[in-house]
């Protein structure tokens, strides 16, 4: 069971369930809102929504056709670094210029206890399904990062999966470490959508596979598979780094860190589409545009 987000006829923003192709208004605002009412009655998500179906809230229409905006303003947008072998192999090579022979920080904290989570996103940096995400001036070296995203609820338990885009600068955060929060902020350069699957429905988050496509003038010109078994830490385990000490809000989206990285001679151009699937979420599509 899915949750999605949509603009009316009159730009409203309307919440929808869906299983398959069709979706079904729901009487709640948004995904917050569901969870809150479902603990407030002692019931799980799933169980409020079932009580509450309609036949007759039936949107005409593939919900994918919707005009779909991220499925809920996320207060804070956290993220994971180096949790895949992939993204280490990939750092150390632009870190070292291909010199791949000395340890580096990255071989360090992929082996560390304590992982690497940064600051990504705000709700108002975030963007959703076909916006655009933009391309850094000062890089000429760009990516998308598709990462599996948790939506966290405010006392740290995961509530829903959701698919991410961790947009990175790779020649800047090769140039120097320290340039961590310019090669990963920028504008629209965090993308999530297009819905929440609910935490409770997912037998096994270690068994999302994650699809990236990278289109260009039509053609597809990256095409990179892996899955969440790969992940070299448990999800609990960085959910449990970020909440050290710390405040986390209702809403809260954690992307944990990605496995695909394209060949090293490639870059995001203006008028590229990227396509982020992630086997029973969706697929999040975005446009690429200049600065
Ligand atoms: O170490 C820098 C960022 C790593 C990252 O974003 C990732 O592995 O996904
Ligand atoms: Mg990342």
């Amino acid at each position: 069971m899915r949750i999605i987000r949509f603009l009316d006829g009159q730009r409203k923003r309307l919440a929808a369930v869906t299983d398959d192709e069709t979706a079904y208004r729901l009487p709640q605002p948004d995904f917050m809102t569901l969870i809150h009412q479902a603990r407030e009655r002692g019931i799980s998500p799933v169980q409020l929504v079932e009580s509450a179906f309609s036949p007759t809230s039936e949107l005409a229409g593939d919900w994918t056709s919707l005009h779909l905006v991220t499925p809920l303003d996320a207060p804070e947008v956290w993220a994971a670094g180096v949790t895949y072998q992939r993204s280490r192999e990939a750092r150390n090579y632009e870190a070292t210029d291909g010199r791949l022979d000395a340890e580096t920080f990255y071989d360090k904290v992929y082996d560390a206890e304590r992982p690497e989570i940064f600051f990504k996103s705000t709700a108002a940096r975030t963007i959703g399904p076909n916006e655009a995400v933009t391309l850094r001036s000062d890089s000429t070296w760009q990516i998308p990062e598709p990462e599996l995203g948790l939506v966290l609820a405010a006392d740290g338990s995961i509530v829903g999966y959701i698919v991410g885009n961790d947009m990175s600068c790779r020649d800047i955060e090769g140039e120097n470490p320290l340039y961590l929060p310019q090669a990963k902020i920028w504008r629209n350069s965090c993308s999530i959508g297009p819905a929440i699957r609910l935490a409770e429905t997912v037998q096994n988050p270690y068994a999302f596979s994650i699809v990236c496509e990278i289109y260009r003038e039509g053609r597809m010109v990256v095409k990179s598979q892996t899955s969440t078994s790969e992940l070299n830490r448990k999800l609990d385990e960085l959910v449990s780094f970020l909440a050290k000490d710390n405040d986390l809000f209702d809403g809260t989206v954690l992307l944990t860190g990605t496995s695909i990285v394209p060949p090293n001679d490639f870059t995001l151009e203006p008028g590229d589409r990227i396509e982020i699937s992630i086997s029973s979420i969706g697929t999040l599509v975005n446009p690429v545009l200049s600065n």
